[in-house]
């Protein structure tokens, strides 16, 4: 409901904070617009009232410090474990699968290593903007960028990386249901950025394993 459909391990937790903060401050909100139209109305201008000079309340202040800080150590606190166990290479689960994409204007090219596991090998299995990856697995995605700075986001996984040049990084997903999705760019790279879109498919093991056959006999 309102987001879209997650498809990734770590999406739920993801979304749990983002209701969390949209409630925390969505609720500051209401009351603070509440408070400024209730007083609004209950100090207006009127015939014969005078205007009240009021320099400051420093209890107030200091309340609508704290509380705001407080509010925030907690959310960085909360934030902290899904944050590095989503992207910190230390924290990364074992991934037997990996793909390299290469962002360029206006493209994603998506490499897998093949049989060998090594990169730039002839075995590799390489497409233009069809990146497959197996459910339930957890696979290691190598982001990088041949031109200027794209970024990588697939909604439906709650992940988005920035690809830079010259600036190698990493995600993992493990995706948790079979489906079709969309690499949307993220980053306005230049006049073709709306049509930088990629499809992802997850597919159980042996469907992928098929596909990158097939790809490599029809390179
Ligand atoms: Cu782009």
């Amino acid at each position: 409901m309102l987001l879209p459909e997650n498809a990734s391990s770590y999406g739920a937790q993801v979304d749990q904070l983002f209701w969390v903060i949209l409630w925390i401050t969505g609720f500051f909100f209401f009351l603070v617009q509440g408070c400024l139209l209730f007083f609004v109305l209950k100090y207006r201008a009127e015939p014969g009232k005078k205007a009240a000079y009021v320099h400051g309340n420093t209890a107030v202040e200091v309340i609508w410090t704290i509380v705001p800080a407080v509010i925030l150590l907690a959310l960085t606190l909360a934030s902290q474990q899904v944050w590095a166990e989503i992207r910190s290479p230390k924290l990364f689960p074992d991934t037997k699968v990996q793909v390299e994409i290469l962002a360029e204007q206006f493209a994603w090219n998506v490499r897998y290593p093949g049989p060998d596991g090594i990169f730039e090998t002839a075995d590799d299995v390489t497409t233009l903007n069809q990146l497959h990856l197996p459910v339930g697995e957890p696979t290691l995605v190598k982001i990088r960028s041949k031109d200027v700075i794209h970024s990588f986001f697939v909604p439906e996984f709650r992940i988005k990386q920035d690809a830079v040049p010259g600036l190698p990084t990493q995600v993992w997903i493990k995706p948790i249901k079979a489906g079709q999705y969309e690499i949307r760019c993220a980053e306005l790279c230049g006049l073709g950025h709306y049509r930088m879109r990629g499809f992802v498919t997850t597919e159980s093991s042996e469907d992928f394993m098929k596909w990158l056959t097939e790809t490599k006999a029809n390179e």
